[in-house]
């Protein structure tokens, strides 16, 4: 029986841990069994109960403290999540060997673990040989994303993460439920984006033509290709976080070998009319 892994990453403060314990207490709701590993070894606060947690096999402060090597916290951490990599069996013997278990890896917000350091692919690669189905959850905050250049920003940084750990990935905007009605239905045009109709909208606002043209030929790219989608998440709407769920369970096939399950069978297409809803609900504010 294969077991499900969602590695939660995206950059600092865009509700990584928030969207762990949100997701915790959503599974315990509908009964279903999800565990979290703490996988940031400069957390200071969340409010999920861990089943393990890197802490205990390192800590950023302590590398930082420690005279011989001197980093810094941005290089403190990357030492810290290269000594996790040299010492896999830690995790091996915390996981313990459960079949068709579900667990939320919470990983540190440090974008360059996602964009060109090797580590989290050797995590994806060990994960896979532990015979986990890993799903990439790759967070963005909304308030960053609703004008064009910070979209794009955030589609590329998404999208290496995609490129460089080569798994299915739910890219998610999250704090929606901190926009305000018209940012709402701002957003919508990013969640579904047409990229050359917002290259359109924006092309007065790049003044050099070489840049122009380069960012007309990344639009194009991700538009052609359907490269790069958002889900919309709102910590306080249960349906909204079930549709999120519905996605990742898809797309990590979760349940295809369970005999009974009460949930929506997940081998059916996720129910997209949700989002119908949530876009109809913003035009009528
Ligand atoms: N209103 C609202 N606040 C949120 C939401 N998600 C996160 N926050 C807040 O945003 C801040 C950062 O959230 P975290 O969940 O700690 O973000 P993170 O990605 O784990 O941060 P790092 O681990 O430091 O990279 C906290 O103050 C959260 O309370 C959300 O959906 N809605
Ligand atoms: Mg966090």
């Amino acid at each position: 029986m294969p077991r499900y892994a969602q590695l939660v990453m995206g950059p600092a403060g865009s509700g990584k841990s928030t969207y762990c314990s949100t997701l915790i207490q959503h599974a315990a709701a509908i009964n279903r069994s999800v565990q979290v590993v703490n996988l940031d070894p400069a957390a200071e606060h969340f409010d999920y109960p861990v089943m393990a947690d890197i802490r205990k096999l390192i800590m950023a402060d302590d590398v930082m403290e420690d005279e011989s090597v001197r980093f810094g916290p941005n290089g403190g951490l990357v030492f810290c999540m290269e000594y996790f990599a040299n010492n896999f069996d830690w995790l091996e013997e915390s996981l313990g060997h459960v079949e068709d278990d579900y667990i939320l890896f919470d990983c540190p917000g440090q974008i360059e673990l996602y964009t060109h350091l090797p580590v989290m692919r050797q995590v994806v690669e060990q994960f896979q040989q532990w015979k986990f189905r890993v799903c990439g959850i790759f967070l963005v905050d909304s308030q960053f994303m609703v004008e064009t250049f910070k979209f794009i920003s955030g589609i590329m940084a998404a999208l290496s993460a995609m490129v460089s750990l080569e798994i299915p990935t739910v890219n998610i905007m999250t704090k929606m439920d901190l926009l305000s009605p018209k940012a709402k239905k701002e957003i919508e045009k990013y969640l579904d984006p047409d990229m050359y109709s917002m290259m359109e909208d924006n092309s007065v606002t790049v003044k050099s033509n070489k840049f122009k043209k380069l960012t007309k030929a990344i639009c194009c790219l991700i538009d052609d290709y359907s490269m790069v989608r958002f889900l919309p998440f709102d910590r306080t709407d249960e349906e909204g976080i079930n549709v999120v769920l519905q996605h990742i369970d898809f797309s990590i096939q979760y349940g295809e070998d369970l005999e009974f399950k009460e949930q929506k069978e997940p081998d059916e297409e996720p129910d997209n009319t949700y989002y119908d809803d949530f876009f109809q609900d913003n035009e009528e504010d």
